[in-house]
């Protein structure tokens, strides 16, 4: 597969985690819809209500939606804005852990469960204690899971330092290190953290943080981890300059260094991506706002291959295609 793919043209989805269980593909993505609300900095336009389960047999073959797999009425402490989840498997077991605004609109991570990958999931009473702001990710590696989160802007990381809420914002200075994403170990029972989250340190190829101000190369949000040929690849976005870019690192905590960049920019202001192996290739789930002739609250998501070179960097692949250009200057019907 060479060309990307548009996966499910009859909805919009956004932010595909992808992970093979059972031997198929399943994708959980964001469920965009026109809610109304007007855009601002803060993504109050993506007021998502619920999530659907996907999954495939084959990377060319029929996308299945399972139906809605959880919907904020049915978690006791939603606010508002269900945003990008993840899900993990253990001991036959599945927990999708998701963003979400609790009733006083502040960023939490909550799990719910379910004895199949394609749900319907059933919500945990609370969010995640100590959990805050948004993406999270979910890696296992030998048996422990560590769970990657964080994002800035309307993800509010920047109101938190050493894991406290500061009632305010507070960015550091453009000539200082950037903000961290954070990674913590997940607890054996799969529902709480089993320790303090610690700051994923992205350094550049002299061993120097990336700085807050480096915007083409700092975190913003969006994490994701794979492991390649024994190393560790953390992969984000820089937000406001529209890049999937990726660090590697040689255990699950870091530090990562920065190699590149995996996506340039997509149509649409948000870029978010998952990087995941089937059968003996690798692909990159991502979404763009073609479909909907740039609508930055309605997303479809999209497959394509990802390769690398011959020294594990990963082979850069474009946002943009000539189709896509087509339809967004020509508007489509
Ligand atoms: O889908 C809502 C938010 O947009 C996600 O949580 C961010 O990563 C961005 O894709």
């Amino acid at each position: 597969m060479k060309e990307p793919r548009y996966l499910f043209p009859d909805d919009y989805m956004a932010d595909p985690s992808a992970h093979v269980f059972d031997g198929k593909l399943f994708i959980y993505p964001s469920h965009d819809w026109e809610s109304g609300v007007p855009e601002n900095d803060n993504g109050d336009h993506f007021n998502m209500k619920d999530y659907h389960a996907f999954s495939m047999d084959d990377i060319n073959g029929e996308v299945i939606d399972h139906g809605k797999i959880l919907e904020v009425d049915d978690i006791p402490w939603a606010g508002r804005q269900l945003w990008d989840s993840d899900v993990a498997h253990k001991d036959g077991k599945y927990y999708l852990y998701f963003s979400l605004k609790d009733e006083n609109d502040i960023f939490r991570i909550g799990v719910a469960i379910s004895d199949k990958p394609e749900g319907p999931f059933i919500p945990q009473p609370n969010p995640i204690e100590g959990s805050y702001s948004i993406d999270p990710c979910v890696f296992e590696d030998d048996g422990e899971y560590f769970m990657y989160f964080g994002g800035i802007w309307g993800g509010q990381l920047q109101h938190y330092r050493n894991n406290k809420h500061l009632g305010r914002e507070n960015f550091p200075d453009d000539n200082e290190p950037a903000l961290c994403p954070k990674v913590v170990k997940i607890a054996d029972g799969m529902l709480e953290f089993a320790e303090e989250p610690r700051d994923l340190l992205i350094v550049d190829e002299n061993g120097e943080p990336i700085t807050q101000g480096d915007t083409e190369r700092r975190f913003f949000e969006a994490s994701w981890m794979h492991k390649y040929n024994g190393k560790y690849y953390f992969s984000y976005s820089t937000g406001d300059t529209h890049m999937i870019c990726y660090a590697v690192g040689d255990n699950p905590y870091g530090p990562f260094v920065y190699q590149g960049v995996v996506l340039t920019p997509v149509v649409g202001w948000t870029t978010h991506h998952s990087i995941v192996e089937f059968k003996g290739k690798w692909y990159l789930f991502y979404h763009d706002c073609v479909p909907s002739n740039g609508k930055t609250w309605l997303r479809s998501m999209k497959v394509v291959e990802l390769e690398y070179n011959n020294n594990g960097s990963i082979k850069t692949i474009s946002g943009v295609h000539e189709l896509d250009r087509v339809s967004v200057e020509g508007g489509k019907d």
